[in-house]
């Protein structure tokens, strides 16, 4: 930014591309899921934001295109103020997981990411060594690979443990941060209804709804009947 305010591109100047590791992290965060926040508070703390949820940085150009995807369904009181800040080419997230530290970077990397290696439900490690749920991420490339996620599992489990499978089978591994940085919070909850252990399948899908907010994209999708 200039003397007067304006950003290389407002200058008319060429833009250089972002750093590597984005300079204003802060490390640790405290997430407290006691602490009050709606959407209008998270709306009014990011007035960068374009409609969709969209973000670019206004002083460099960024180094990946990120979309970051929370399949949720009957779960819009976990729709929190989630790391806009970050993110891959694709990044998948359950919509009750917060990151503890904004250096956990939600975008893609040499092999695919998981991000969520470190939960308080499981006592801040992980479960398994071959655990991928949570939190990925995957670039275009890696997700082309392993021809997409699994579309035929209806109910809770299992899709997570068939992503590692096609990611090992495709000579593939996977990319973790370290356990510090690592570490989320999920919101506790029950067992969804009708999200009983109940592998069975499907592919189609019809979309109901697009809704463009000024912090998300909402796509509603009638999956149908298991
Ligand atoms: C674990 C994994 C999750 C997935 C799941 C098995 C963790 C932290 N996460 O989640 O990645 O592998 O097991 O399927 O271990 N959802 C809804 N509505 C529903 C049901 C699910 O929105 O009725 C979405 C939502 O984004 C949720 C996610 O699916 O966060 C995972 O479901 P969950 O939170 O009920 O299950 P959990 O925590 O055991
Ligand atoms: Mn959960």
């Amino acid at each position: 930014t200039g003397p007067a305010g304006m950003n290389a591109s407002q200058r008319g100047e060429a833009m250089e591309r972002c750093p590597e590791d984005p300079p204003r992290l802060v490390g640790p965060l405290r997430v407290e899921f006691t602490d009050p926040i709606t959407l209008d508070l998270v709306r009014s703390e990011n007035p960068a934001l374009l409609p969709g949820g969209r973000y670019k940085p206004p002083e460099c150009i960024a180094l990946q295109k990120v979309a970051l995807i929370i399949p949720f369904r009957k779960r819009d009181e976990h729709l929190r103020g989630s790391n806009l800040t970050t993110a891959s080419t694709l990044s998948t997230s359950d919509v009750d997981l917060i990151p503890m530290d904004d250096r956990n970077i939600y975008k893609c990397y040499s092999q695919p990411r998981h991000l969520a290696v470190s939960m308080d439900k499981f006592g801040f490690r992980l479960p398994y060594t071959q655990y991928f749920g949570g939190v990925s991420s995957l670039s275009k490339e890696q997700f082309l690979k392993i021809n997409g996620f699994p579309n035929n599992y209806w109910g809770w489990g299992g899709e997570d443990d068939d992503i590692f499978n096609r990611i090992n089978s495709r000579g593939m591994s996977i990319s973790r941060p370290d356990s510090l940085i690592g570490r989320c919070r999920m919101i506790r909850h029950e067992r969804d209804k009708q999200n009983d252990p109940n592998p069975q399948s499907s592919l189609s899908y019809q979309v109901i709804n697009i809704e463009k907010d000024q912090l998300f994209t909402k796509i509603t999708v009638d999956v149908g009947k298991p």
